[in-house]
This record gives C-alpha cells, sequence and structure tokens, in this order.
C-alpha cells in the first residue's frame, strides 16, 4: 500500500500523510458511528467530552471552544474495529512499525464548526512514555481538513530530537512552539495521516462552516514496554499484524 521511499520519509520526517487508505462507504460508516457514539454520550451519565484548559488564549475565549473527544471509540462502534485493524492500515503499518503491531488505544476529536479549539503544540510521548518509541499516531480523516477547519501541523524531523519537556506535562511552550511554526497536513475524507509519538504536532481552531472529525489510533511493537506505568486502558493490546512475541502480561494500577 505505501512504497519504500514513502516509508523513507517517514523515518526521516517522523510522519507521512497516506491518500485514499478508507473509501466513501468506509468513511460514511465511520462518521454514522461518530454521530451516534456522541449522541449516545450526551444521553450517559459517563460522558467525559473533554472540556478545554490551557493558558494560550484568555479564559473567556477558551470557554466557547469546544472539542469532543472520545476515548476508545473500538470500545463503542464496531465499525471502528473494523477501520484500525483493515488490511490497509496493516500492510502500510507493518512497513511503518514492522512486523508485529499493536493498538494501543484510540480517540475520536471532533472540532465543531466555528468553535472547534485549538491543540497546542505537543508531543505525544509524555503521555504514555515506551522505552523504544515505536509508538504512533494513524489519524483517520473523516472529513476533508485544511488550515480553515484547524487541519493537523507537524514539525518536520522533530521527532529525532527525543523527548522535549512539556508544560505541565500536556503542552511545550506555545510562545516558543506557536502552531504556526507546524506545517499543515491538509488532507481529504479517507487519507490517514501517521506520525511518530515524539514528532511535534498540533492544530488550530476550526474557523469554518464545516466540522473536522477525525479518530486517532496509537499503535505500537509489542515488544516496546511502557517506560511509566499510564494510560492503561482496558483491553489494550489488540493484534493488528504479526504476533506477540511476548508472554508477559503488563498490568497497570488500573
Ligand atoms: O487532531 C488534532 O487536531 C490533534 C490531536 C492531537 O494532537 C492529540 O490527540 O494528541
Amino acid at each position: 500500500m505505501i512504497t519504500r521511499e514513502q516509508a523513507e520519509f517517514y523515518r526521516e520526517n517522523g510522519y507521512l500523510l497516506v491518500e485514499g487508505v478508507f473509501n466513501r462507504e468506509e468513511v460514511e460508516e465511520m462518521r454514522a458511528a461518530t454521530e451516534a457514539i456522541i449522541e449516545r454520550a450526551a444521553l450517559s451519565k459517563f460522558d467525559h467530552n473533554a472540556a478545554w484548559q490551557g493558558e494560550y488564549l484568555p479564559p473567556e475565549q477558551l470557554k466557547k471552544l469546544v472539542l469532543k473527544g472520545f476515548h476508545d471509540v473500538h470500545y463503542h462502534d464496531a465499525a471502528f474495529t473494523r477501520a484500525l485493524c483493515h488490511p490497509r492500515m496493516a500492510s502500510i503499518l507493518k512497513m511503518l512499525i514492522g512486523p508485529n503491531v499493536q493498538v494501543h488505544h484510540s480517540k475520536m476529536l471532533v472540532k465543531p464548526p466555528e468553535n472547534g479549539a485549538a491543540f497546542p503544540m505537543h508531543q505525544d510521548h509524555p503521555y504514555f512514555p515506551h522505552e523504544r518509541h515505536t509508538m504512533m499516531a494513524a489519524s483517520i480523516h473523516m472529513d476533508d481538513a485544511d488550515l480553515e477547519n484547524g487541519c493537523l501541523q507537524v514539525i518536520p524531523g522533530s521527532h529525532k530530537d527525543g523527548p522535549i519537556p512539556h508544560v505541565g506535562s500536556h503542552y511545550l511552550n506555545h510562545k516558543e512552539f506557536p502552531i504556526s511554526m507546524g506545517t499543515p497536513c491538509p488532507a481529504k475524507a479517507g487519507d490517514v495521516l501517521f506520525f511518530n509519538y515524539l514528532t511535534i504536532h498540533g492544530s488550530d481552531v476550526n474557523r469554518s462552516t464545516r466540522p473536522r472529525r477525525n479518530v486517532l489510533v496509537q499503535y505500537r511493537d509489542p515488544e516496546d514496554m511502557p517506560s511509566a506505568d499510564v494510560h492503561v486502558n482496558w483491553g489494550q493490546g489488540l493484534m493488528v499484524c504479526g504476533h506477540n512475541p511476548i508472554f508477559k502480561e503488563y498490568k497497570g494500577a488500573h
């Protein structure tokens, strides 16, 4: 599904956009699943929609921003289980991670029209550090994304600098690393942006009249061990390619 040159581009730059991984029907199925999850979550007392925080905007502006984030969507709708271990995804992941690939977690991100919140620049590493840094995100686009509706932006090659200290372990200092520093990665619905968890990335607010809906799946080599007891979730470890060579059971504090 990808060429050796594309895999080499990923290794050098820490990211790779692969076009047309999912077709129109598959995208429609994920969009419908997203809407249904949001509806069910709104009716549930367990809704953990992310309320936006940070000091990169005045509090009164922050209050107006909305980001619907929802973890582990593949435990909520089988459309996402099919997507995250789709043979086209598996063939790409094999070339970027290696023969054995495992899911760490998934997350849906919906930036509603006009007030969808920004994501200040950060690495994903502080949220779930691992020893060998094989962890990478696959951001599945359910909508066309561009600068106007807050597409992802990355700093090419930043994965080579290793882990960088984060403010309160969440974001990089926005004065030192403004979102505008990133290379915009516009994409079409069905495209997938792959990026290493050390690649600095973020996205701006959605200023358009269109939603920006993505599902982000984190994958790793199963032999790459967590270096901190954080971000453990139910059912973590679904194999997408190859086999799991270790029988050690990783149990977190939860
Ligand atoms: O999808 C985005 O705009 C950014 C998401 C992100 O950076 C994250 O969840 O770590």
